[in-house]
């Protein structure tokens, strides 16, 4: 049997398939192998050639949707509501379910997933700290699995003890109070957890701080899980990204305006490397740690991540342009995770 490196891998995808291969354009160059150089990738040195299909999960949307902001209202209602309770607070609602599917991870490779509501990550759940949140989970899938919030909550909610798995055709409620403020995550946490964690079921969890304890300024906010794929199954990582899709913000940058501050929530999801990190071109960024605290702890151009670790990043564009962000670990970089900002002016009117 052959067998494929991480570095290999890439190289045979690259020489088999000429539409919809990872591959990174400094290689392309130096092997010929009959694989066209994609025009775009003069521009930005490495890449995937190609583009994922138009209906499946659409990182951009995922990066500003939270509480399934992404459907339309009627859509909506059927997976989240929120009731006001008499202290003020809410009550939010949501409907989760697992289920099996193939994803698409970078144009033309696809992953056969376990993923919550059919898209991996997960939807982001937010809260406002105090709210009480409600999570019917029912598995669709074909194994046991669970949801374990990070966050306060009782054993009996934890989704991870012994015998808290769901099983295929069951349905548990999860219920807790949003706290701490901070960005948190959920996943699976059925034995053996890496694999169950590295399908695909995970996501990202905000607590926005309660007004007696202060507020984040007004920002343009977006939601990155760094994650990986083990195509190959021998436990190594093929493909790394944020929010799935390899190289999505390279060819589709995410827009931001010059002098506006922008929030990031980075949860690190990846599984098999112990570490991930974010990299920001020509720029600074605060950090808050977990976000528990509203006093920056850091500031840099570079934060590592151990798994399951995740902090809140704010920063300010001053010039226009264009932005690279990446893995600092370059083999990951290589691999899908790089992504471009497109700072621009804000629009004047006269
Ligand atoms: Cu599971």
């Amino acid at each position: 049997m052959l067998k494929l490196t991480r570095r290999s891998w890439l190289q045979a995808t690259g020489v088999s398939s000429l539409a919809g291969s990872l591959v990174a354009g400094t290689r392309l160059a130096g092997q010929g192998a009959g694989v066209a150089r994609h025009p775009a990738h003069d521009a930005h040195v490495m890449g995937t050639v190609g583009r994922i299909s138009a209906d499946g999960f659409t990182p951009s949307t995922f990066l500003r949707s939270w509480n399934f902001s992404d459907l339309a209202p009627e859509e909506r209602a059927k997976f989240y509501r929120e009731t006001p309770r008499p202290d003020g607070t809410l009550l939010r609602e949501y409907e989760i379910f697992a289920t099996d599917r193939e994803i698409e991870i970078a144009p033309g490779v696809f992953f056969p997933a376990w993923t919550y509501n059919g898209q991996v990550p997960g939807p982001t759940i937010r809260a406002t700290e105090g709210d009480r949140v409600r999570v019917t989970f029912q598995n669709l899938g074909t194994h046991p699995h669970s949801i374990h919030f990070h966050g306060w909550h009782p054993p009996s909610m934890d989704g991870a003890l012994a015998g808290q798995e769901v099983e295929p055709g069951e349905t548990f409620v999860y219920e807790f109070d949003a706290d701490p403020f901070g960005v948190h995550l959920y996943h699976c946490h059925t034995v053996p957890l890496k694999r169950h964690i590295h399908k695909g079921l995970y996501g990202a969890f905000i607590v926005d701080p309660r007004a007696s304890s202060g507020s984040r300024p007004p920002a343009d906010e977006l939601v990155m899980v760094m994650n990986a794929f083990d195509t190959t199954f021998d436990a190594e990582n093929e493909v790394y990204a944020v929010n799935t899709v390899a190289n999505a913000y390279l060819h589709d940058p995410i827009r931001v305006a010059v002098g506006r501050l922008v929030r990031i929530y980075l949860v690190n999801l990846t599984e098999f490397d112990p570490v991930n990190s974010f990299h920001l071109h020509g720029m600074f960024f605060d950090v808050y740690r977990t976000g528990t605290s509203l006093t920056s702890s850091e500031r840099t151009d570079t934060l590592m991540l151990c798994q399951g670790e995740r902090a809140i990043l704010e920063t300010t564009f001053r010039y226009p342009g264009d932005f690279m962000f990446h893995a600092h670990q370059t083999e990951f970089a290589e691999l899908g995770w790089m992504g471009l900002f497109r700072a621009e002016e804000p629009r004047r009117d006269t």
